[in-house]
């Protein structure tokens, strides 16, 4: 995952708290390691207990029900697979989370996190949700931030708690929010990672090794990513014409790439996807627009 351009402010650590945490996968383990860190009293849960153990061995304290772990703290973190399993766990619970701030930083969909969020207020819990903009060794680490939404109130008194998993970003109270904030980042990451290994089969199947192309691959694409700022300005203005690239000059060269791929065995499925967004755009008359044009494209 990328890491933002500056590093989060470091938090002053508040005073030792009693937090729980359900799920201990890769994720929720460096999660729950974060507060232990930061002097916190853990409690830990996890559908195979056996994922208790390393956390035990450093001070957390093992719950064998989410119901007990629940019980053992006001501020409970979710972090599981996705979103079902979380409503799964939300049900063994039922009236058990009155009076508790369920945060959720499990990945899932805005619909989802509204759901949940009425799920829990119907049951008397502050709900707030999250996306985790981190891969877990970056937890508690300067480059790690969340994005929450939901209940203000919850969020800002259990923020300094919150902090030690990185910086605190809350991007309104609309449940929702966080996750769309996460998807639309990870959708960013996801558009690179499908390029760059394309750019890798590409060199690959002319027998270049991968490394080679590593070094200017990541300077050009860094040198791109200068004009994402000029780019959203577009998509809000709604003004894309362009004096650099147009839709034109990329929809001739685009044969290009579905030729060479074609021709080494390769998949050209990417190519023709965006061959059909460019299409679309030139045959509605933005053929003189730059590619901020294609967020148009994507909306039906
Ligand atoms: N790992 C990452 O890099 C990304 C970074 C950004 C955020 N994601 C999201 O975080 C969620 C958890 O991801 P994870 O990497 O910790 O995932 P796993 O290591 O596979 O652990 C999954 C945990 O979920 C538990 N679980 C699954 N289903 C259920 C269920 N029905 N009831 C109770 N618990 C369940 C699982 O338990 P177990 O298999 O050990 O018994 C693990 O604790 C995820 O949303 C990412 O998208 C991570």
């Amino acid at each position: 995952m990328p890491a933002p351009a500056t590093p989060a402010a470091p938090s002053p650590s508040p005073a030792s708290v009693s937090v729980s945490v359900l799920g201990l996968g890769l994720m929720g383990t460096a999660l729950a390691g974060a507060l232990l860190g930061a002097g916190h009293r853990v409690t830990v849960w996890n559908r195979t207990h056996a994922r208790t153990g390393p956390l035990a061995a450093r001070g957390a304290l093992p719950a064998t029900t989410p119901a007990d772990a629940v019980a053992a703290a006001e501020l409970v973190i979710l972090c599981l697979t996705d979103n079902t399993a979380v409503q799964d766990v939300f049900d063994t619970l039922g009236a058990g989370v009155a009076g508790r701030t369920l945060v959720n930083l499990t990945n899932g969909t805005p619909e989802q996190a509204r759901e949940l969020s009425a799920w829990a207020v119907r049951h008397g819990a502050r709900y707030v949700d999250g996306g985790i903009m981190a891969v877990p060794p970056m937890i508690g680490g300067p480059y790690a931030y969340v994005f929450y939404s939901g209940d203000e109130e919850a969020f800002t008194t259990h923020r300094p708690v919150l902090a030690a998993f990185g910086g605190t970003r809350f991007t309104g109270t609309d449940p929702g929010l966080a996750a769309v904030h996460d998807l639309a980042l990870l959708t960013g990451m996801y558009g690179m990672v499908v390029g760059v290994s394309h750019a890798f089969a590409l060199v690959r199947a002319e027998g270049i090794p991968a490394g080679e192309l590593a070094a200017p691959l990541s300077e050009w694409m860094g040198a791109m990513l200068q004009g994402v700022a000029e780019d959203a300005r577009a998509v809000d203005s709604g003004e894309h014409l362009t004096d650099v690239s147009s839709l034109l000059v990329n929809q001739a060269a685009l044969a290009n790439f579905t030729a060479t791929y074609r021709a080494r065995g390769l998949d050209t499925g990417f190519f023709d996807h965006l061959q059909g967004m460019l299409d679309r755009a030139v045959d509605q008359g933005h053929g003189a627009d730059g590619l901020s044009r294609l967020a148009d494209m994507i909306a039906k």
